[in-house]
C-alpha cells in the first residue's frame, strides 16, 4: 500500500505563536505531501511497496542503487515528519512544561537534568549545518542520547548511514521551511519556540515503546 500523508492532530492554528498556521499548512501539504509523493513514485511495482516506511528506511542497502538516495530522502522525510507532527500539541494543551516519571528519570540519568538536556538538545538544533534534525534517541537499555542528522535522515537508518543510531523518540526539524515564514533566519528562536509545544507524553510513550 502506498504512504499516505496524515493529517494533523491539531488544527493548523493550534501551536500559534509558536509555530504559525501558513508554515504548519505549507510544511505538511507541500514539503510532507512531497516527500509522500516521491517515496510512492520511486517504491512503486518493487517489492518495498507494502513496507513499512520505518522498516524500509532502516535496511537502506537492500534496495536497488538506483532507488536508495531517492528513497533515503523521500521515506525518510514520511518517516520524520510523520513523527514531528505527533511530537507537538499546543502550548498548555499537552505541549510544553516538563516530562515526568521514567521518561523524566532517564533524562535526570543521561545528561543531570532536564535544564542540561534542554541546553544539549537546543545546541544540537542550532549548530546542524543547514538542513536537517536534531533528535534525542533511545538506545540500548533505555540510555538515552541526543545527535543530529543531515537532509532527511534519521537514526533508525543506522549509525553507518545517519553518523546517528538508536531508537528517535524526540526529533526537531530544522529545515528552514519548518521555521522561515515567522523567524526567517533565527533558527535559535524557533528553538527556543519549539520547547512550549513538545508532547512530552507522546515522547514518554515513544520512550516506552523503544525500551
Ligand atoms: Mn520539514
Amino acid at each position: 500500500m502506498p504512504f499516505t500523508l496524515p493529517s494533523l492532530p491539531y488544527a493548523y492554528d493550534a501551536l500559534q505563536p509558536h509555530i504559525d498556521a501558513r508554515t504548519m499548512e505549507i510544511h505538511l501539504t507541500k514539503h510532507h505531501a512531497a516527500y509522500v509523493t516521491n517515496a510512492n513514485k520511486a517504491l512503486e511495482g518493487t517489492a518495498w511497496d507494502n513496507t513499512p516506511a520505518e522498516q524500509i528506511i532502516a535496511n537502506l542497502k537492500d534496495l536497488p542503487e538506483d532507488k536508495r538516495a531517492v528513497v533515503r530522502n523521500n521515506a525518510g522525510g514520511h518517516v520524520n515528519h510523520s513523527m514531528f507532527w505527533q511530537l507537538l500539541a499546543p502550548a498548555g494543551k499537552g505541549g510544553g512544561g516538563t516530562p515526568s516519571g521514567d521518561l523524566a528519570d532517564a533524562i535526570n540519568a543521561a545528561f543531570g537534568s532536564f535544564d542540561t538536556f534542554k541546553g544539549q538538545f537546543t545546541d544540537a538544533a542550532i549548530k546542524r549545518f543547514g538542513s536537517g534534525w536534531a533528535w534525542l534517541c533511545a538506545k540500548g537499555g533505555g540510555k538515552l542520547a541526543i545527535c543530529s542528522t543531515a537532509n532527511q535522515d534519521n537514526p533508525l537508518m543506522g549509525e553507518a548511514v545517519a553518523g546517528c543510531g538508536g531508537t528517535p523518540i524526540l526529533g526537531l526539524d530544522v529545515w528552514e521551511h519548518a521555521y522561515y515564514l515567522n523567524y526567517q533566519n533565527r533558527r535559535p528562536d524557533y528553538v527556543a519556540a519549539f520547547w512550549n509545544v513538545v508532547n512530552w507524553a507522546e515522547v514518554a510513550r515513544r520512550f516506552k515503546a523503544a525500551r
